[in-house]
């Protein structure tokens, strides 16, 4: 399945009290965000489960499909939309297998050839960055714009940027074959989630190029 990559919000929790964590998430969603994916590093199996099925409440209540980061099994329990998986992770071909044809499988991919790969063994879209360095922790190196123009070119997979960027440096991409963003910072570090979904959202939509022929 082929999900709307225009506005991609990726989760951090690290040093949020949880109801001020879903309260950014339901902001987000009320401001326009296409997409989101829950991203625990440290949550042990039942914490992060009980975590995913929080945020698919409100999820659900605004129609936008929830990503797991990593697992394929919490995605599963919690009914997700999906699994976003990295080049460490169990490969796109096992996740296809466990979750089937109606969910939602992403990969980061870092060159042509993994994204290839990825969209062989079942991918629907791909995560390419990071565009520039960031704060958010991650093992990650930068990304060119050209390297992500030569994935979605050979895969013709969508795909969606990620990596530091915000309304005021994501204009590099207006030319790129990027189908959206991916934001962690810009979104949970906002004073004003819902204000600054809502502002990204209306830049992607009027400026990239994907957007103006779709
Ligand atoms: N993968 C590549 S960069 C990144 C991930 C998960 C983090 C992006 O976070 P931010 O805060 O939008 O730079
Ligand atoms: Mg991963």
């Amino acid at each position: 399945m082929q999900p709307n990559l225009t506005l991609y919000l990726v989760t951090d929790s690290t040093n949020i009290p949880e109801d001020r964590f879903l309260k950014i998430i339901e902001q987000a969603c009320s401001g326009g965000v296409t997409i989101v994916q829950l991203r625990e590093k440290e949550k042990d199996g039942k914490e992060y489960l009980e975590l995913a099925e929080k945020v698919k409440r409100i999820t659900d209540r605004y129609d936008i499909p929830l990503i797991i980061d990593d697992r394929a099994d919490i995605a599963m329990a919690a009914d997700a939309s999906g699994v976003h998986v990295g080049q460490s992770d169990i490969p796109v071909r096992h996740v296809r297998r466990l979750l089937g044809n109606e969910k939602i499988i992403g990969a980061s991919a870092k060159t042509a050839e993994q994204g290839m790969t990825a969209k062989k063994e079942g991918a629907d879209y791909l995560g390419v960055g990071a565009i520039y360095p960031t704060t958010t922790k991650v093992i990650t190196k930068v990304t060119e714009i050209s390297t992500l123009n030569e994935i979605a070119l050979r895969t013709e997979l969508p795909t969606v940027a990620i990596g530091g960027l915000n309304g005021s440096n994501m204009h590099v991409l207006y030319e790129s074959r990027a189908n959206g963003i991916a934001v962690v910072s810009a979104i949970m570090k906002s004073d004003d989630p819902q204000e600054t979904a809502r502002s990204l959202k209306e830049q992607v939509l009027k400026n990239f190029r994907s957007k103006r022929s779709e």
